[in-house]
């Protein structure tokens, strides 16, 4: 049996995990490893022995590894694996990646390297690859050095993708592994997903005209010179997409995320202070890594309007629910959309009684909405943070191209469809995808963004974060919409809630931070406000407990 004992030792010792207060552990949650970066040195370095064993399991399947984290400050950073189909790393191998991460000495790290290939019956001859990239922060270089170590120390190939955003690595690892099959995804480089995006986009449009220009903040990530490097693939004699690149600085590491991006448009409910907007232009914003995003204008009489996840999950259900319709597989073909508990109460109202779609709620984090998006042939998911996508089964995508159309409209149908299965990411939420879907639609319906937010009206929210002593002490049921722990706790949010009209509320551990997060809507903006208040109060005397 190959043996990587030694070299695994010489590498882990240069490459050292540090420790934490006793009683703390490293947690490999919603988003991988994520902190400050000058922690997560030695976390790279077993994510890299990790992703070779995950990878040997798979019979040699390529495995991705992305380091960022996302939006949060350029001090952070995060490493985060990716499996074959690129999606997210099953659930039982984060609880391996835990016990790897916090084997307190070089020698227990070997010994849980070689326990958990004995325990999962892994041949460590067997070949493995793995793939990666990072986004822009200057400690992206530090971690790769680490996680290449740990590659290199167990025999694994490896490729370097470079300077990547989070969508991207998800569509090489899917691209690199389907490569050469009837499944290709497509051709397994950057400029193979900026061929396949564009030529989609152009297909889907079928002639249609963008109105306007379209600004787009790229949260001075990794984003903004992906973005124009695409938009060098879209054919200006066939398209006339007007789009100016905004926020797009990578030089300067402090910018990043700064005052801009999805996540704060989002969280601040207002448009980036920088650059200035004009009234009425179209503008959307991307995050660090680019798999959220967010659009809004300023509206010249109400001011600052956002169209956020769960409108473009209504603007794309609604669209694509249209199309299988006229496309004559309305009963071929199961839709539905996916939500967690944050989806503002309208849009599943809208969804559910105006577009008649069926919506399941699931816990926060892309993986569970992934997942019960899979069991739809059209499963539309989206958070209302801007993160999401459309999954289409081999079922409906084979429906789009073979159906035979009985009619021109028909056939139509039938090729904006085939289109959108080609432009909408499969492995995981794209903003750059997203964005290009959202022009799509818009064109086809010929609307404005006043058009697309008059579809229904959001149920005024607030969301606030509240500090307790120990938030796994909170622990929740019905997709994290009722807390089972602590006792009583929910009796009293339900008694707060009844004093309110149209109104929820919900509280819940944040899988990111020790912190517990409480949401709640109701009629008016000063009761949802009272509301959020009251059970922000009830959690923080429970974690005061
Ligand atoms: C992570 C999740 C995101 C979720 C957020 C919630 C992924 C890739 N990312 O960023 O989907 O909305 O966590 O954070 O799954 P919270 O648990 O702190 O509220
Ligand atoms: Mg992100």
């Amino acid at each position: 049996m190959e043996n990587h004992d030694k070299a695994i030792l010489a590498a882990s010792a240069r490459h050292p995990i540090v420790p934490l207060p006793k009683g703390q552990f490293y947690n490999y949650g919603t988003a991988g490893f994520r902190m400050k970066a000058d922690l997560l040195e030695g976390i790279s370095f077993r994510v890299g022995l990790l992703a070779s064993l995950r990878s040997r399991k798979l019979n040699g399947q390529a495995i991705g590894v992305m380091i960022t984290a996302s939006h949060n400050p350029a001090a952070d950073n995060g490493v985060k694996i990716v499996d074959p189909m690129g999606d997210m790393l099953e659930q039982d191998w984060e609880r391996y990646a835990t016990a790897l991460v916090n084997a307190p000495s070089d020698d227990e790290l070997v010994a849980v390297y070689n326990k958990l290939a004995a325990e999962l019956k892994i041949d460590l001859i067997v070949p493995a690859k793995v793939i990666y990239g990072r986004d822009t922060r200057p400690s992206g270089h530090t971690l790769v050095t680490a996680l290449v170590a740990g590659l290199a120390a167990t025999g694994a190939e490896h490729v370097d993708y470079k300077l990547l955003t989070t969508p991207q690595l998800h569509y090489l690892v899917r691209a690199t592994n389907s490569e050469g099959t009837p499944l290709s995804y497509g051709k397994v480089s950057e400029v193979g997903y900026y061929e396949k995006l564009a030529e989609a986009f152009v297909r889907a449009l079928r002639g249609r005209r963008i109105d306007g220009t379209l600004v787009v903040d790229c949260a001075n990530g990794v984003g903004g010179p992906k973005l124009s490097e695409l938009l060098k693939y879209i054919p200006k004699d066939k398209v006339n997409f007007d789009v100016k690149v905004v926020n797009d600085d990578v030089l300067r590491p402090e910018v990043l995320n700064l005052e801009c991006g999805a996540d704060f448009v989002k969280t601040k409910q207002r448009a980036p202070p920088s650059p200035k907007q004009q009234p009425g232009i179209r503008c959307c914003s991307l995050d660090g890594d680019a798999d959220r995003l967010i659009y809004y204008w300023i509206d010249p009489e109400s001011g600052f309007v956002m169209l956020d996840g769960d409108r473009i999950s209504s603007l794309a259900a609604s669209f694509i629910g249209d199309l299988v319709e006229s496309a004559g597989l309305k009963n071929d073909l199961r839709i539905g959309v996916v939500q967690t508990a944050y989806a503002n109460g309208a849009s599943t109202t809208y969804i559910t009684q105006h577009l008649r779609l069926p919506v399941i709620c699931t816990p926060t984090g892309v993986k569970h909405l992934h997942h019960v998006a899979q069991g739809f042939d059209i499963g539309v998911y989206f958070e209302a943070n801007g993160h999401g996508t459309v999954l289409f089964s081999p079922d409906a995508l084979s429906a789009f191209r073979n159906a035979e159309p009985q009619s021109p409209a028909q056939k139509d149908a039938l090729d904006t469809l085939a289109a959108l299965g080609d432009l909408i990411n499969q492995t995981v939420g794209d903003a750059i995808s997203d964005m290009l879907l959202v022009e799509v639609i818009l064109a086809h319906k010929n609307w404005t963004l006043r058009d697309w937010a008059m579809t229904y009206a959001d149920l005024p929210n607030r969301l606030v974060r509240v500090e307790v002593g120990d938030k796994d002490r909170f622990r929740t049921t019905d997709a994290e919409r009722r807390l089972l722990h602590p006792a009583g706790a929910q009796d009293e949010i339900d008694q707060a809630v009844k004093k309110y009209k149209d109104a929820r509320a919900f509280a819940r551990a944040s899988g990111t931070e020790n912190a517990c997060r409480v949401y709640a809507e109701a009629a008016t903006r000063s009761e949802a406000n009272e509301l959020a208040e009251r059970v922000a109060h009830i959690i923080e005397r429970y974690g005061a407990q």
